[in-house]
């Protein structure tokens, strides 16, 4: 496939190889990248791109679904057995349109929804001002302790019962802590809310069973199929049986027109890979890196939102460092190490300058990184941290990470092994 797009389209082949060779050379540490399997990576790029699907499996509004209804039912399948869920929607073109689908499945516009405002750590979607989500909804944020960095459950709790909101979100892209989603469900039901729960970022260690599954607790929940979960670029709803219809409508003809079938075909053999024990390990190791390298930060000085992690993610609260989150980023970058620049809970500087740091482990464990590495990586940035300004000193770096990286080769990208057996459901 390759061979023919460098004959045909020689400036892009070379654009591919290039990213291709920056995502070998350098340790991501953006906590909602990864890297995909070769399988994942054929399946998503094979000729499904090329058939419209219109509708769902059995019921659909174009000829030619011998085949893509057999993919999509398989994919649904499996995302029903890994989450243990009763309904499976893989349609959403990714986790912003799953999220509103979401929404407009369980409330009206004008109603009230509740979720973890952006700059706390919740997302766009959550109905932070700027989304659609908080201009059609009347949205109420809930915020972190500014103390303890965590959820104050008492306090979402009053928030609540005081606006009795149609529908609570939980879930984060930037919340280094276990979420108590029963909870979160008790709360709900306490007002009767509904509970769409977000988890994106967590979908990987939900299924690895390093996190808990909101599945029983919420009549939603929401997910990327990228993140942690290491699928194609995706989203994905599972639900209990009552609201299966309605979100299905909400997905189809309300938000979305024809399927990407090749990005479905992608999720069903990301899920595939899911549901084996080294997905377990690859999970298991993605928090105990976490773990490590948290320590090895706080002991090199560095201030952790919420004191630590029990998840994929850190948050680095740079104000003792005095270095704006965004200088820090781009010197990291320089130092072929790639995070992002975030927003702290309270954050005194603008969201575009500042004074956090996300970084998290999933691709690095991907790619075989274990808590040695995790040290030497912690390491890593706190010499860019303390050479801010020493360009040389950050080459130096650079070449030092470029040499770990070599050690752990994702040039072509692994192969998780099934011990034989092919994928079934
Ligand atoms: N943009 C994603 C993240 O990086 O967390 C959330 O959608």
């Amino acid at each position: 496939m390759m061979s023919a797009l460098e004959q045909y389209d020689p400036l892009i082949y070379e654009l591919i190889r290039q990213e291709a060779a920056r995502q070998s050379g350098c340790v991501r540490l953006i906590p909602s990248e990864n890297y995909v399997s070769k399988a994942v990576m054929l399946a998503t790029g094979s000729c499904l791109t090329n058939k419209y699907a219109e509708g769902y499996p059995g019921k659909r509004y174009y000829e030619g679904q011998q085949v893509t209804d057999l993919i999509e039912t398989t994919a649904q399948n499996r995302a029903k057995a890994v989450f243990k869920a009763d309904h499976a929607n893989v349609q959403p073109y990714s986790g912003s349109v799953a999220n509103l689908a979401a929404l407009l499945s369980l409330a009206n516009p004008g109603d009230t929804i509740m979720g973890l405002a952006l700059p706390h750590g919740g997302h766009l979607t959550h109905g932070w001002k700027v989304s659609v989500t908080g201009k059609i909804f009347n949205s109420v944020q809930y915020s972190v302790n500014p103390d303890t960095g965590r959820f104050d459950y008492d306090q979402i709790a009053d928030l609540a019962k005081k606006y009795k909101p149609k529908v609570i979100i939980s879930g984060a892209t930037a919340y280094p802590r276990q979420i108590d989603f029963k909870i979160f469900g008790q709360i709900a039901k306490d007002i009767g809310a509904f509970h769409v729960s977000d988890i994106a970022h967590i979908a990987g260690l939900v299924v690895g069973g390093e996190h808990m599954s909101p599945v029983p607790y919420a009549d939603i929940v929401s997910t990327t199929t990228h993140k942690t979960l290491r699928g194609p670029r995706g989203g994905m709803l599972l639900c209990k049986a009552e609201h299966a219809n309605k979100m299905d409508k909400s997905v189809f003809p309300g938000m979305q027109g024809g399927p990407h079938m090749h990005t479905i075909t992608g999720i069903a053999v990301a899920l595939a890979e899911a549901n084996t024990p080294e997905f377990v390990s690859y999970a298991r190791q993605v928090v105990k890196n976490a773990k490590v390298m948290s320590e090895k930060l706080m002991e090199l000085g560095f201030n952790l939102v919420s004191g630590g992690t029990d998840n994929h993610l850190m948050l680095l609260d740079l104000r003792s460092k005095n270095i704006p989150g965004k200088k820090l980023a781009k010197a990291l970058d320089r130092a072929r190490i790639v995070s992002n620049y975030n927003t702290i809970p309270n954050d005194p500087a603008p969201p575009f300058n500042p004074s956090g740091l996300r970084i998290g482990t999933p691709a690095m464990t991907t790619r075989g990184f274990k808590e040695e590495q995790a040290v030497m990586v912690a390491e890593f940035i706190s010499r860019v941290a303390e050479n801010i300004d020493n360009e040389t000193a950050i080459e130096e770096i650079g070449k030092e990470v470029l040499l770990l990286c070599s050690q752990f080769p994702v040039p072509d990208h692994f192969i998780i092994p099934n011990n034989g057996k092919k994928a079934i459901v």
